[in-house]
Order: structure tokens, then sequence, then C-alpha cells
């Protein structure tokens, strides 16, 4: 049965429970809002549906049900590699089932098929000015595809919103299977003189890596990093832009694009850029001396007092340290520990939550999925860390899209809150 057809069948298995929630309980309270809440940014109001990943604040984040390590030791992997195909974590988010090795080289077959990008594509990014931001470079390519969309063309014949599951699907995985290239371009074009290298034509993460000109275990990093940074349920704010394009019948091009430009916000994936500007900032300070944990301590102050943040640490939802940053640590234990950055991004690790709690602001003092992945992409070469915020955006993707096609599946409705004035919160705070 192909990734599509189990798909179905457990759109066809999952519809009945959502319509009777609708039904029978459309009325029952889910939770309250407070003044806090509407002002601060919706922080943990509960009015989003999704069962691709689900945020614990103390565990982190589960795909499908699955912590990350066990996430990794489930899926596939190709021969001889530590991490699994993105393709067959492209069949578990959609579905919640771990594919057969067999499923997933089908799969790897059916995104080589769609990984070709059309050449207008890079007419666009070469018609932008070469100091563009390699997020908005990002943005546009995917946005400039839009008139392949076959949801778009589905919904000028007559849209039905049973079917509407099918096209969005298509173009879900249409457009994943282009992103790596469209990264790889961007860095070959930006940073390499456009010296493009051709997309071999294997899996995902080979493609990649292969693109980019940096060798094994390169193509594992490039498995890890979009598998870890594939979801992180639908409230953070790329995730949540593209459910909120989507949700107007937008196509996934549209929806995928909005979200990258949240991506891009320093509060959000930016921060892995951030990190390593930070530290480079610091490293050129000190001008040749190695920093002592009572230097670094010196230099986070020095931020903090600025009325900066310490990129990479704190989370709104996260209440410990990220897995993400966790499961990174690892594989920097294991390919680089003797690396410079990584010895000072650990030094961080050891004086910044302290800190943070002297204080006093923020609620969650820990480490996030930022401020770790910067130090793997340096070590391999990638030093232009304004692109870091791009491979973030290749895996949001996965996520993303898998989300959508289950929103049209789902018959998502139209997003639309409701806003209040100030004087009516000052009338509801006199009430209390
Ligand atoms: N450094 C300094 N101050 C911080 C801080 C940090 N790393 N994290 C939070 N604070 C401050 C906030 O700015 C806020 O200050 P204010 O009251 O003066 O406005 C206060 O602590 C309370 O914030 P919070 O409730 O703990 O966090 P939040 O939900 O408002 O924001 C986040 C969450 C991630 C934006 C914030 O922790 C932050 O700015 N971190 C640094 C940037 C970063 O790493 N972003 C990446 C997050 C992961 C991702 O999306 N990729």
């Amino acid at each position: 049965m192909s990734l599509k057809e189990k798909l179905f069948e457990k759109i066809q298995e999952h519809r009945p429970r959502t319509t009777r929630l609708l039904k029978e309980f459309g009325g029952v309270k889910v939770g309250e809002v407070t003044i806090d809440q509407a002002i601060g940014g919706a922080r943990g109001v509960r009015c989003l549906v999704t069962d691709i990943s689900y945020l614990d604040p103390m565990e982190g984040i589960r795909f499908r049900g699955y912590t990350i390590p066990e996430t990794m030791a489930a899926l596939p992997k190709p021969e001889g590699k530590d991490y699994p195909y993105v393709e067959g974590f492209w069949y578990l988010l959609l579905t919640g089932d771990i594919p057969t090795m067999e499923e997933t080289l089908e799969l790897v077959e059916d995104f080589k098929k769609r990984s070709e990008v059309p050449s207008y594509v890079y007419d666009v990014l070469k018609a932008l000015p070469k100091d563009t931001h390699p997020m908005v470079m990002f943005s546009s390519a995917i946005l400039a595809m839009q008139k392949e969309s076959k949801f778009t063309a589905f919904y000028n014949k007559g849209f039905n919103k049973m079917d509407a599951w099918d096209s969005m699907y298509e173009d879900s995985t249409d457009i994943l299977a282009r992103l790596p290239e469209i990264a790889a371009f961007i860095y070959r074009y930006k940073y390499k003189g456009g010296d493009i290298i051709a997309n071999p034509k294997s899996d995902m993460g080979t493609n990649f890596a292969t693109m980019m000109g940096i060798d094994a275990p390169y193509d594992d990093v490039a498995r890890m990093y979009f598998i870890l940074h594939s979801d992180h349920e639908s409230g953070n704010a790329s995730a949540h832009t593209t459910h909120l394009v989507a949700s107007t019948l937008s196509d996934a091009y549209y929806s995928l694009s909005a979200g990258m430009n949240a991506l891009a916000g320093p509060l959000h994936g930016l921060a892995n850029q951030e990190v390593l500007g930070w530290l480079q900032n610091v490293i050129k300070k000190l001008d040749g001396v190695e920093p002592t944990e009572e230097i670094m301590k010196k230099f986070v102050w020095e931020t903090l007092n600025s009325g900066a943040v310490i990129p990479g640490f704190g989370h709104a939802v996260l209440r410990k340290t990220d897995p993400r940053y966790q499961s990174q640590r690892e594989f920097c234990e294991k390919h680089l520990p003797d690396d410079k950055i990584f010895k000072y991004v650990d030094m961080l690790y050891r004086v910044v939550p302290d800190i943070l709690v002297e204080q006093g602001k923020a609620k969650n003092p820990w480490p996030n999925v930022d401020a770790q992945s910067g130090v793997i992409q340096w070590f391999y070469g990638i030093t232009e860390y304004d692109f870091y915020t791009v491979m973030f955006g290749v895996g949001r993707a996965i996520g993303v899209l898998a989300n959508i096609t289950w929103d049209r599946a789902l018959g998502y409705a139209l997003e639309r809150p409701k806003s209040l004035t100030t004087a009516m919160l000052e009338d509801i705070a006199k009430k209390a």
C-alpha cells in the first residue's frame, strides 16, 4: 500500500472522531483565557488541534507519540548510517505508523521523481540582490512555485471539501522533495560563487549534503537536523502561520512561504544564526584570549544589561533543557568533542541558566534547539551563519506540510479568533 493510500485509510478512520466531537461535544469548555494571555501572545491558550506532535513542557516533543530517541531508533536508516531516512519520517508524521524499509524506499523513489525544481525559480533567485537574506530567497523560491499548485488547480475546477486533502498532499510532497535543492542552490549561489553541484537524486539527506559540497557524515547531519527541526506542535509561530494561511484555502506554496517568514524572526528560527553571531562577537572581543567561565559570565550580563536576550536560551512552552538540544549535544560529543566552538557552547550551558535565574525574568532558563545547532554546521564548514535558518526551514517544512495536509483532510475551519478593545479588557478587569 502506498503512503497516499495509507493516508487515505487513516483519514477515513479519523474523520468520525472529529465529526463526533463537533456534533456531540462542541459546547464543552477546553479552558479559559486571562487578560495576561490576551495581551501576552496567547501563551498557553488551548485552541489548536493537531495529532502530529505534542510538546510537554517537561518532557519535550513527541512525534506521533514517539520521543526523539524513539523516533531515531524506530525509523529505517540507510545502510551504515546513524540517522533515519527523512522520507520515512514524513511517512510517520502523516500516518502515525513506522514505515517498513520497503515502504520507505518506495517513498525515496517518489521524492526523486518530484525533485525537479522549475528553472524559473533559479531566475527569480538570481534576480534578487546578492546581499538579500537567504531566508528571503528561500521564501521567495517557495512562493514563486505557486503556479505549480495542484490544490489551486483542483479548487479552480470546483472545490470539494472531502477530496481537498489529495491535492494538498501532492503539493506538500512536491515542495518537500524540492526544498533540499533550493536550499543548497541558495547556499552555493550566494556564498560559493555560484558553483552549483547537481542533485545526485538519492535520499533527501544525501542529496542535500552532496549539493552543499560536504562529505559524510554531513548526510547524517542533514537527516538529523531536518527531523529534529520538523515539528513542535502547532502553536509556534512558523507552524501557526502556515496553518492560518492554509485555513483561507490558500495552497501549500502560499502557506509555507508565509510560515518561513515567521521562522525568520530572531525570537524564532533566526536564533540559531544569532547564537553563532553572539559567540563570534565574544571571540573577536577576546582577541585570542581563551574565555573562562568568569569571562563568559561577564559577556552574558553585558548582553542582558543592554536589553537584549541571550539567543538559544528560554522557550515559550518548554520548562527544561530542550531534547532537541540534547540530541545535537550527543552528536557533538561523538563527532566533535574537541571543537573550540562546541566547548564555548558547553560553557554557556554551564553559566547562562544560573544567570537567567538570577535575573529573574525568563520562565525557562534552559537552552533550546538553537543553542547547539549552529556549532555542528560551523564544524562542517558552513560558517555563513545567516544560512542556518534556511536549513531549519527545510526541516520545519516537514512538520507544517504534514499538518496542513491533515487540516484539509479534517476540513478545519478558517481561523478567526475574536479581538477586544483595551477598554473592554479594563471593563472586564473592573468587574472581576
Ligand atoms: N535571555 C534574556 N531574557 C529572556 C530570555 C533569554 N534567553 N528568555 C526570556 N527572557 C525574558 C523575556 O524577554 C521576557 O522579558 P520581558 O518581560 O522584559 O519582556 C521575560 O524573560 C519572560 O519571557 P518568557 O515568558 O520566559 O519567554 P517568552 O515565552 O516570552 O519567549 C522566547 C520565549 C524563546 C522568545 C525567549 O525565551 C527568548 O527570547 N529567547 C531567546 C531567543 C531564542 O532563543 N529563540 C529561539 C526559540 C526556539 C525557536 O523557536 N527556535
